[in-house]
């Protein structure tokens, strides 16, 4: 096919103009990196704000992201990203990729209205020779159903006979972005095998590991299967440490003996999953086939939610036992990212386990390092406490003077919800130690 090899000359000398469309936690490192691969890239987005700050060569993600900063000001200054909210600027573009979210409503069910936005905007600047490649994770079939229509609808162009689409998921994660796009490997779908080939070529510009052509739905259905699959084995792993608390065993211990069985690989049980992405993608690929039950795959994003709760309820049989009320009580929370040593709170479970604590009348302060909104000194957080809990593994809660900790609070109650503590060294501090998968102090 003429007009594909064409393209595919241009991606090879580089020559290849990339717009991409949605600067956000994904669109900004992958603008960066196609830039300083050599690529000249357009950058869309809606917020004339976030583009004034990229266009001055800043960025609105984490400053403490990796290598970020930099990159973002080379591709800047060098010319070879540019960044617009005007979506004629990207008509020049001979790739356009798609980096949107792609959010679920309340019931779980996918809403891909700012992906048909960006696929409207991309139609409208189409050329006959262009691919549209989409990185979003998807529900399995959208790429056929919302993708393809919207792209040939809006421009009157057919897929395969003039522009050519593509899938190639993101597998980024906040605190690695730039070193995820190039160390992950990635499934590269295409409208045919010519033209996953040709998104794999794409690609092998900025990704270093294995790069694995193959047909839309099989890309869109991996993405979603492996996030699922993990969320299925963080349940498996909270629920083994359910009944290791009920039955006296510390669900640590069986875990490092199980993962010595061969073949064995039980994850880590915690306060609950956040994320924008673990807890969002069982979702879309139960969506995908709604006349399969998904039990498995429901029953596990239910066992993960219920884990805010859960601490709840270790803190309230704690106070309990030390005669305190939860209406008089004062709840200091340690952690409000979902992941540890970042800013990142997306879906963090620390925001289910404040509503759940304040609904029992109690007094809860936040605590966080990396939060703006929450980085007030511990000491002060803590002070007059009668619960600290431990959200998220950050490095400042797994160093913290526990003697100091103790003598700021009301009732020495710690409740650990990722094992961030050593128990030896809180029952020392005179605390009541509980975890997440340890048998509570008293049994
Ligand atoms: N968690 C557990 N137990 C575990 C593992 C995780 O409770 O054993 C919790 C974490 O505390 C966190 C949540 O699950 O709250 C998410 O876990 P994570 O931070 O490891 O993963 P994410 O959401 O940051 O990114 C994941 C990554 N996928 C895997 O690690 C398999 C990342 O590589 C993907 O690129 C990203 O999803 C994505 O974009 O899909």
């Amino acid at each position: 096919m003429e007009l594909r090899d064409d393209l595919a000359r241009r991606i090879e000398r580089r020559e290849a103009i990339l717009s991409v469309i949605g600067l956000g936690y994904v669109g900004i490192p992958l603008a960066c990196a196609f830039a300083a691969a050599g690529f000249r890239v357009r950058g869309l987005d809606i917020d004339p704000v976030r583009i004034r700050l990229l266009a001055a060569g800043g960025h609105p993600l984490d400053p403490a992201e990796p290598g970020l900063d930099r990159a973002v000001s080379e591709a800047v200054t060098s010319g070879r990203m540019t960044v617009a909210t005007d979506p004629s600027t990207i008509r020049d573009a001979d790739v356009h990729l798609i980096v949107v979210d792609t959010p679920i409503d309340g019931d779980g069910r996918p809403d891909a209205r700012p992906l048909q936005a960006a696929c409207a905007t991309a139609a409208a600047a189409l050329r006959r020779g262009t691919l549209v490649v989409v990185e979003s994770t998807v529900a399995p079939g959208t790429m056929d159903a919302v993708v393809r229509s919207a792209v040939e609808a809006g421009s009157g162009l057919r897929v395969e006979e003039d522009v050519f689409l593509g899938h190639c998921p993101e597998r980024v994660m906040p605190g690695v972005l730039l070193r995820n796009i190039r160390s992950m490997s990635r499934v590269c779908g295409g409208s045919s095998p010519a033209t996953a080939e040709l998104v794999a070529a794409l690609y092998r510009h900025v990704v270093s590991a294995e790069l694995t052509p193959t047909d839309l739905l099989t890309a869109e259905t991996v993405k979603t299967a492996e996030n699922a699959w993990y969320d299925v084995n963080i349940a498996f792993a909270n629920e083994v440490a359910l009944i290791c608390e009920a039955i006296g065993a510390d669900a640590a211990r069986v875990r490092e003996l199980v993962n010595r069985s061969p073949g064995r690989n039980m994850l880590v049980p915690g306060s609950g999953v956040g994320g924008a992405c673990i807890p969002k993608d069982p979702w879309l690929l139960v969506a995908a086939a709604p006349t399969v039950e998904a039990r498995l795959i429901r029953a596990a994003r239910g066992v993960n939610d219920s884990m805010p709760t859960h601490v709840a309820r270790l803190v309230r049989e704690a106070l309990t036992r030390h005669g305190r009320a939860m209406s008089e009580a004062r709840i200091a929370i340690l952690g409000a990212a979902y992941r540890p040593d970042t800013r990142d709170d997306r879906n963090s479970p620390t925001a289910p386990l404040v509503r759940s604590l304040r609904a029992d009348g109690a007094e809860v302060r936040v605590h966080d390092p990396y939060i703006l909104e929450h980085r007030r000194a511990l000491a002060d957080i803590a002070a007059g406490a009668d619960a600290a809990v431990v959200m998220v593994a950050h490095q400042e809660y797994r160093r913290m003077d526990l003697v100091a900790l103790r003598g700021s609070m009301r009732t020495p109650v710690l409740v650990d919800g990722r094992r961030a503590i050593d128990a030896g060294a809180a029952r020392s501090a005179g605390f009541t130690y509980l975890a997440v998968g340890r048998p509570p102090a008293w049994s």
